[in-house]
């Protein structure tokens, strides 16, 4: 049995290495005894190997006809885009007005999440955010000022994740976000240039760079109308 399965294991990476050396998508594989007669092993050999194979996605069986190279799977998985690359991707020109950057006191709960006391002071930028010239969203960003001496009085309207790559060698890797929904304060109304108290997604994340160091909290608010959220999703195998 053992012995069995370590067979089919083998045949199973073979056929990987095979696929992946540049089998053809929707190409025939051999027939299960023309595998089992070249690698000298049983029929259940080859198909314990082949189903193994198709659970993975990497082939598909058709009855009567054969087992064939899958198509590889589109995966787009939910990508850590930038307010300027996330409108772009839709066609529209990012835009930015800042409207506030100071230095404010860090709190506990920005202290804990960017590691830092909740003393210590802290770069907040808020950004006016447009496409094709449209308020879009509203933008808090929060950061700390020993890893981007200087950017607070750099802020145009220039992407920020651009100026963090470009002038500090920061490069965001991952980021936890959340989104819920929320309603435009009269304020927030009145930039976005909607009515008060109308339909808005508040999304939070902070985002870290390969070593885990959180680089950026960010608060945005984004008009309802205006943006949707759209992914592509997979069901779990
Ligand atoms: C995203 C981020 C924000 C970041 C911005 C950079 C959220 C809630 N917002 O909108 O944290 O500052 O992108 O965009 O995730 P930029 O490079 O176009 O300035």
């Amino acid at each position: 049995m053992a012995e069995q399965h370590t067979k089919s294991e083998r045949l199973r990476k073979h056929l990987m290495d095979v696929i992946d050396q540049g089998l053809e998508p929707h190409s025939k594989l051999p027939a299960e005894r023309d595998l089992a007669t070249e690698f000298d092993v049983s029929r259940l050999t080859v198909r314990r190997a082949l189903d193994r194979l198709a659970n993975d996605g990497l082939v598909y069986r058709v009855q009567g006809a054969g087992t064939f190279v899958a198509a590889p799977r589109i995966t787009k998985s939910v990508e850590l885009t930038s307010f300027s690359e996330d409108m772009r991707a839709r066609g529209l020109m990012p835009g930015s007005t800042t409207l506030i950057s100071e230095t404010v006191p860090a709190g506990a709960k920005l202290g804990a999440l960017l590691r830092v006391s909740p003393s210590a002071e802290l770069f907040h930028i808020r950004r006016a955010r447009t496409a094709d010239g449209e308020p879009m969203a509203l933008e808090d960003s929060y950061l700390n000022p020993l890893l981007f001496p200087g950017l607070i009085d750099n802020v145009g309207g220039e992407s920020l994740y651009k100026i963090m790559e470009d002038d500090y060698g920061l490069r965001l890797e991952w980021a936890q976000q959340s989104i819920r929904a929320s309603v435009l304060e009269p304020e927030q109304a009145r930039i976005l240039h909607a009515p008060p108290f109308s339909p808005a997604f508040f999304v939070e994340r902070t985002s870290y760079d390969a070593r885990d160091v959180a680089i950026e909290y960010a608060e945005s608010i984004y008009r309802a109308d205006r943006y949707h959220y759209e992914l592509e999703i997979h069901r779990a195998r």
